[in-house]
């Protein structure tokens, strides 16, 4: 009887550890994630459900050249540059994110609270279409709950 239980947990353990990266039932799942410059989309490496809640923090800067770096609010003061976003309404080099392969792309900049839009990965990227010549990285903790 006693092994059987025990059997029972161990079985259990091996099923939330396998779930790790999704958070359900209540649970969160938190991780760093760093966001490199260069990169237009990063794998946060969490599977998220719709309406679930994400809450990003993220601080660290990202260059589009040696005179003009910026937080992940993004270039704030330079509308002009916006011709270059993947996310139009979102100030330029701003930390963004999607859900999902082709997912619509939204703000998050240094703080985000909000609900999953819809089912799948979490990606996190950097509001620019030409990613190539960027230096520096966000760094993110991000939350789903
Ligand atoms: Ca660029």
């Amino acid at each position: 009887m006693r092994l059987r239980v025990a059997v029972k947990v161990a079985l259990g353990i091996g099923v939330v550890a396998s779930l790790g990266l999704t958070a359900c039932g209540g649970r969160s799942v938190t991780r760093e994630v760093t966001v490199a410059g260069h990169s237009a989309w990063t794998d946060t490496g969490l599977d998220v459900q719709s309406q679930q809640r994400i809450t990003v923090d993220a601080s660290g800067e990202v260059a589009a050249n040696p005179e003009n770096k910026t937080t992940p609010d993004g270039f704030v003061a330079r509308p002009e540059w916006r011709k270059y976003n993947v996310v139009p309404e979102a100030p330029h080099m701003a930390l963004i994110a999607r859900v999902g392969e082709s997912g619509k792309g939204f703000l998050v900049g240094t703080a985000f609270r909000g609900p999953a839009p819809t089912s799948g990965r979490l990606y996190l990227g950097i509001n620019d279409r030409d990613t190539r010549n960027n230096k520096g990285s966000f760094k993110a903790i991000v939350t789903v709950k």
